[in-house]
């Protein structure tokens, strides 16, 4: 193919936007990124950072085979030495302390990976350890909790409908520079303009005059944390004007007039003092939800990154339930990807917590895992059952979980590190052995986390652009090893045995008992295209194997390269709820406890100024910062404060400051800008490329400063143990 320019579909893995994109190939190397005219979902929609995708696998950098950390130094090595180096420092940790001795982190691209959505569990399961940690609980756990009680289904998260709603409360969320989260929406301004453009509006909340706030038809400044108190204050203005209406959902929902009872307690002009938006404003809001013909209040990190968390993204909903808009077309609505299938009838189990608890600061197990927050705790404090091995797929808490500096001293006193992730990095110089696995353009994709998010049913596969070349390993293979290591078959033992395991259980799975399908029947190219495709067959809108004949397969997919549309979304209530009265619960008791703790707090003092983040289009959490296109202009990782505090403090624009919190301290380049309220100053997170060890030489010149040096590991949201990252108590004074 040498010369010769080729053209390749690709859905881009960057973000949750899962744009479709065109890419040139000539000579193993892409030579321009389009968005993809004709994709069924994004329509020709590309952000900067999509643009450099081909730049990520040919980054310099990047690591093509493995390493291992011999006298305090990285060194390339075979993949057979660097999977017998996992097992000989992994089998005797886990022969002799048992398998809570190792701990596991599993980072953001998980969600983003074939791998990290079919092989994490397996190798979870296979390590047996409670030590479970995400990037979860820095980031939407609160939601996960909140849904949990609601519907019975912590993965059961309603989406804005944003493409029919007339009316978009938006809080702690600027899609327009991180194109959307918990709501697959690609071209996010796009469908926000549309919005305006037929009449609507959106309203945006957040204590920064972000550039979707700009676009807004109003903004409104929140003080950073109080979120919950301001939708209280709308719950309470709804029953106060007798503006509920639960319409078509009546018959489902539990709890109304216990909600009644809690709200009262959070009248407007009680919580403005709290959150600083008005309270004639409050009410507005209130009238407004309840007016318009359809509305939708969708909540982001600014509402989940925060001490009332899970209350807040329970709120959320809660307005929407009150009035009529959960479940309806231009409200917020649940999607059926199609590698799901609806549940067979109403009601479940329910969702509860605190099946185990972390060793030493007792806090509950959330969904399968414990708090990162509390990771150094548990490598740190000796006692039966500390951990003294690490493993991390895809991810760096030394940059992205809260007080980093502990963290980064913590991961020097383990036994042995193992991190599976194409860069030499802030974390994984720690690691005792580095697997990095192939780059995006020689990998499969399959959305499996953002397809059931999206904001419209859709689906699309990509196969690998380019192939693997002499040394690469695909990620689903490194995966299978370290199942095989861990279960004690050895470093040499044959991926496949792992792959046909999975396989004949997802089969086995999909058809209960019922030899409808065999092995042969499957097809795929590689072992997660082969499990995509027993799902997607047996999925909502599958081919059952032949029995449904315009039903979906692997192979009508690849047939389909710029996606398939499956059409808006449809209301999914009764069938969505796994309560076990079969109704939405919104009145959980672990909720209703936690309420008591929001009132008492009503009257807790003002903290001075406080810190919150803010993400810049051309970023990706900390990981994007190697590609020169997307690091170049000005510095981005300024510390941003109100004109009047800086006239307080004696800052100057562009000196140094020295931000002081309880977990840390550091200095950062002073930006005074009215954008950012008054009491409130912003930094970014993801950056601080300046640690010894790394390789990562572009933003090593560009290194910034890490914001997690500063946030508290001892404050978290209780119901969903994640970590508090924005409305962080700090002292500020010229450097
Ligand atoms: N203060 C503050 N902190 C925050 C946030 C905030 O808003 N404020 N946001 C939080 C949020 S929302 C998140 S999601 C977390 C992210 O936290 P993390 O997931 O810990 O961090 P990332 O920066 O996403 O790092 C991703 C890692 O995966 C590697 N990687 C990239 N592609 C692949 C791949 O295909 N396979 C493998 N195996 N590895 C890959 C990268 O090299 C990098 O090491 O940060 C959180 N931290
Ligand atoms: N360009 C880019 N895109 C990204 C990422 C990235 O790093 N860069 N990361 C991806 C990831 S992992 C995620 S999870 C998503 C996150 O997607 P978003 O949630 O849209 O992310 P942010 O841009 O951080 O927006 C959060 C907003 O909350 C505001 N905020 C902070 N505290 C509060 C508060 O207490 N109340 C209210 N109402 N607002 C508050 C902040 O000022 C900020 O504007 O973005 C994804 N997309
Ligand atoms: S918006 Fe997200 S998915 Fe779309 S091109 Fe940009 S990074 Fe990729
Ligand atoms: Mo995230």
């Amino acid at each position: 193919m040498a010369g010769v320019n080729r053209t390749a579909y690709r859905t881009c893995p960057l973000c949750e936007a899962a744009c479709g994109l065109e890419l040139t190939v000539a000579d193993d190397v892409v030579t321009s990124v389009r968005g993809d005219r004709d994709h069924v979902f994004s329509h020709g929609f590309l952000c900067p950072k999509g643009a450099t995708f081909g730049r990520l696998s040919d980054d310099p950098d990047r690591l093509r085979r493995p390493m291992i950390r011999r006298g305090g130094r990285h060194e390339e090595v075979s993949w057979p030495e660097a999977f017998a180096a996992v097992e000989a420092g992994l089998r005797p940790i886990i022969a002799g302390y048992g398998p809570q001795a190792v701990a596991a982190y599993l980072g953001n691209p998980n969600v983003h990976t074939m791998a990290g959505g079919l092989y994490v569990t397996p190798l979870l399961k296979a390590l047996g350890t409670r030590n479970i940690f995400s990037a979860s609980t820095v980031d939407q756990m609160p939601k996960h909790v909140s849904c949990g009680y609601l519907y019975g289904n912590p993965l059961a998260i309603p989406v804005p409908d944003l493409d029919r709603t007339d009316y978009l409360l938006m809080l702690g969320a600027n899609p327009w520079e991180s194109n959307g989260s918990l709501a697959t929406a690609a071209d996010f301004p796009g469908r926000l303009r549309a919005i305006q453009a037929r009449g609507g509006r959106f309203v945006v909340v957040d204590p920064r005059r972000t550039r979707t706030a700009e676009h807004a038809d109003e903004h409104l400044f929140i003080r950073p944390g109080t979120d919950a108190y301001l939708l209280f204050g709308i719950v309470h203005t709804l029953f106060a004007e007798e503006l509920i209406d639960l319409g078509r959902l009546t018959p489902y929902i539990n709890g109304v007039e216990e909600l009644r009872g809690l709200a009262a307690a959070f009248g407007p002009e009680r919580v403005t003092a709290v959150c600083d938006v008005p309270a004639d404003r409050i009410r507005g809001l209130a009238r407004e939800l309840a007016a318009a013909p359809t509305a939708a209040v969708y909540g982001r990190i600014g509402t989940c990154t925060v001490e009332f968390g899970t209350l807040t993204s329970w709120l959320v909903d809660v307005v929407n339930v009150l009035t009529g808009n959960l479940d309806r077309p231009g409200g917020v609505m649940f999607p059926l990807a199609a590698h799901l299938r609806p549940n067979a009838q109403p009601g479940g189990r329910g969702f509860s917590t605190g099946r185990w608890h972390s060793r030493v600061r007792g806090l509950p197990e959330v969904k399968g895992e414990l708090p990162v927050a509390t990771l150094a705790d548990e490598i740190e404090t000796p006692g039966e059952g500390q951990v003294r091995a690490f493993l991390t797929v895809a991810g760096n808490p030394v940059l992205s979980t809260p007080n980093s500096d502990r963290l980064a001293r913590a991961l020097d006193g383990l036994d042995f590190m193992v991190s599976v992730d194409p860069y030499l990095n802030e974390t994984t110089r720690h690691a005792d052995v580095i697997l990095p696995p192939l780059d995006a353009l020689r990998k499969g994709h399959y959305d499996f986390s953002f397809l059931a998010l999206a904001v419209r049913n859709f689906v699309a596969y990509s196969p690998p652009v380019l192939p693997p070349g002499p040394d690469g390993m695909d990620e689903c293979d490194i995966l299978a090893r370290l199942i095989l290591i861990i279960s004690g078959q050895g470093a040499e033992a044959d991926p496949a045995l792992v792959h046909e395991r999975l396989l004949e259980q997802a089969l086995s799975r999909a058809f209960s008992g019922d030899a409808a399908a065999s092995r042969s029947q499957v097809s795929g190219d590689g072992p997660a295209e082969r499990l995509l495709d027993v799902a997607l067959r047996t999925g909502a809108y599958g081919d059952r194997f032949g029995a449904v004949p315009d039903g979906l397969s692997l192979d009508r997919l690849l047939a389909a390269p710029h996606g398939i549309d499956l059409g808006p979304l449809q209301s999914r209530i009764p069938e969505v709820l796994k309560t076990p009265s079969g109704l939405v619960e919104l009145a959980a008791p672990p909720l209703i406890a936690e309420v008591t703790r929001l009132r008492d707090a009503l009257d807790r003092p003002r903290p001075g100024l406080v810190l919150i983040g803010r993400r810049h289009l051309r970023s990706n959490n900390s990981w994007m910062h190697n590609v020169p296109a997307l690091v170049k202009g000005r510095d981005r990782c300024t510390l941003q404060i109100h004109p009047a505090d800086a006239a307080g403090l004696a800052l100057t624009d562009g000196a140094p400051a020295a931000v002081t919190s309880r977990a840390g301290s550091l200095s950062a380049t002073v930006e005074v800008t009215d954008r950012v309220m008054p009491g409130v100053v912003s930094l970014p997170h993801g950056w601080g490329h300046d640690l010894p060890g790394v390789r990562m030489s572009v933003a090593a010149a560009h290194p910034g400063v890490n914001s997690n040096v500063l946030t508290d590991e001892l404050v978290i949201d209780p119901l969903s143990g994640n970590a508090v990252l924005n409305g962080i108590p700090v002292e500020i004074k010229p450097a």
